[in-house]
């Protein structure tokens, strides 16, 4: 059998990894990206497969396979960038003895997994995939697909149920986005696993327990979630240069903050929400968080509302999140609770997470991005166009004039501390 651009051989493989020549298995030699994508057919006794399909899913399938073969279902990968879609809306697709997928060469083989309308639950254990809920038929957890050479795991949202991916061994590029209406896969990470998000993410809950997640883009993300849960000696979620917005209550969100932050103030923290940026340069990166119900949220234009809390990484002394430190930052911090002792958020002027507000957080604000005119790295795209030509906003004398706390009220002040 030939297709477009390659060859592909019958080949089958135990769960070993042996290989015999069989004839319903694919093995792709060619050396160009293959997709293949199958769904369980509707008389219930075939899988249908596409490979390389424009409309993968509609029309005559390219070919088939047995429901109750009792041999697995292998797909080879080529020495490029492979995908294997495997489609559960009209049933489990997988024959009784499993599949196998081989991404071989490549950076970027993917497996994907597009739900039914009920709950469906993927587990990637390094090795081994498997599947429970979802309905009848939708189990394969007793025939676990193999996967090989995969960096990527999708499983997006938008079929419906409450559907979960757990990652429980491996590192993985996960794409559980919801692109639209109610988010509808949680994501869950265990100790020793590692998940990277390389897009922006709706997800219906992110949990960490002793695992670590990471938004890794060259372009700032949203990674938008229901609960946010870290647990674990390792639990942690770094943002790199990705917002972050969940439903947690602002202070699970600032303990996590503060777990990462350490007594060092280096975002050192082995658990809890930080930046890899921060910990690569604590004295120029920082991160900070606002709660949608802070009255002072919509006054800086913040995009959260009552029950969303926002955590940005952001310039060190950057106390709006504006994302530049200019004397907006200063007059942030004389908002109202400076020196009075009062119990503080991050947007109040706490930048150093002692709980209040007071000259060492002055201190961060003159610490090196005081009006330089710099803004955090990696706006998204439209932004850092945008950037590219706008000039710094320049302070002026006359502006600063006007802002600044007279020499009398700083004495008085300093004085206080
Ligand atoms: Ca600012
Ligand atoms: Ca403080």
């Amino acid at each position: 059998m030939t297709l477009a651009g390659g060859v592909v051989t019958a080949t089958t493989r135990d769960a070993a990894g042996n290989t015999s020549e069989f004839s319903h298995v694919l093995t792709v030699t060619d050396t160009g990206a293959t997709n293949v994508y199958v769904k369980r057919d509707a008389d219930n006794l075939h899988s249908d497969v596409w490979v390389n399909s424009g409309t993968p899913g509609q029309g005559a399938p390219t070919r088939q396979y047995l429901l109750a073969q009792t041999t697995p279902y292998v797909f080879g990968g080529s020495g490029a960038n492979d995908s294997l879609t495997v489609n559960l809306a009209s049933g489990n697709p997988l024959p009784a003895a499993g599949m196998y997928f081989d991404g071989a060469g490549g950076t970027n083989n993917v497996v994907s997994f597009i739900g039914s309308t009920a709950a469906d639950t993927i587990n990637a254990a390094g090795a081994a995939l498997s599947l429970s809920g979802g309905p009848v038929g939708n189990t394969f957890s007793n025939a676990p697909m193999g996967v090989l050479g995969e960096q990527v795991l999708q499983f997006v949202g938008g079929s419906g149920g409450s559907d979960a991916l757990n990652l429980t061994a491996g590192t993985l590029t996960i794409d559980a986005n919801t692109a639209s209406g109610t988010a509808n896969v949680a994501v869950t990470v265990a100790a020793g696993a590692a998940a990277t998000f390389t897009t922006d993410q709706r997800l219906a809950g992110l949990t960490l327990n002793g695992g670590v997640a990471s938004v890794v883009s060259a372009v700032r993300r949203t990674l938008t979630s229901g609960p946010l849960s870290i647990s674990g000696t390792a639990g942690r979620l770094d943002l790199g240069r990705a917002d972050l917005i969940t439903t947690s209550p602002a202070a699970t969100i600032r303990g996590y903050l503060i777990n990462a932050y350490t007594s060092n103030a280096d975002w050192s923290g082995a658990t809890g929400i930080n930046s890899s940026l921060a910990v690569g340069n604590p004295v120029t990166y920082t991160l900070g968080y606002a709660a949608g119900n802070d009255p002072l949220a919509p006054d800086l234009g913040l995009p959260i509302v009552p029950g969303q809390v926002l955590v940005r990484p952001t310039l060190s002394g950057d106390a709006n999140l504006d994302r530049t430190v200019n004397f907006d930052d200063v007059a942030e911090l004389f908002s109202g609770k400076y020196n009075t002792g009062a119990s503080a958020s991050y947007i109040d002027g706490d930048l150093d997470y002692n709980g209040v507000v007071n000259f060492d957080d002055v201190s961060v604000i003159f610490s090196g991005n005081y009006n330089t005119g710099g803004t955090f790295p990696s706006q998204d795209a439209g932004a850092a166009s945008a950037a590219a030509v706008v000039q710094p906003k320049q302070e002026t004398m006359a502006t600063r004039r006007r802002h600044r706390p007279t020499r009398v009220h700083r004495r008085a002040n300093a004085h206080r501390l």
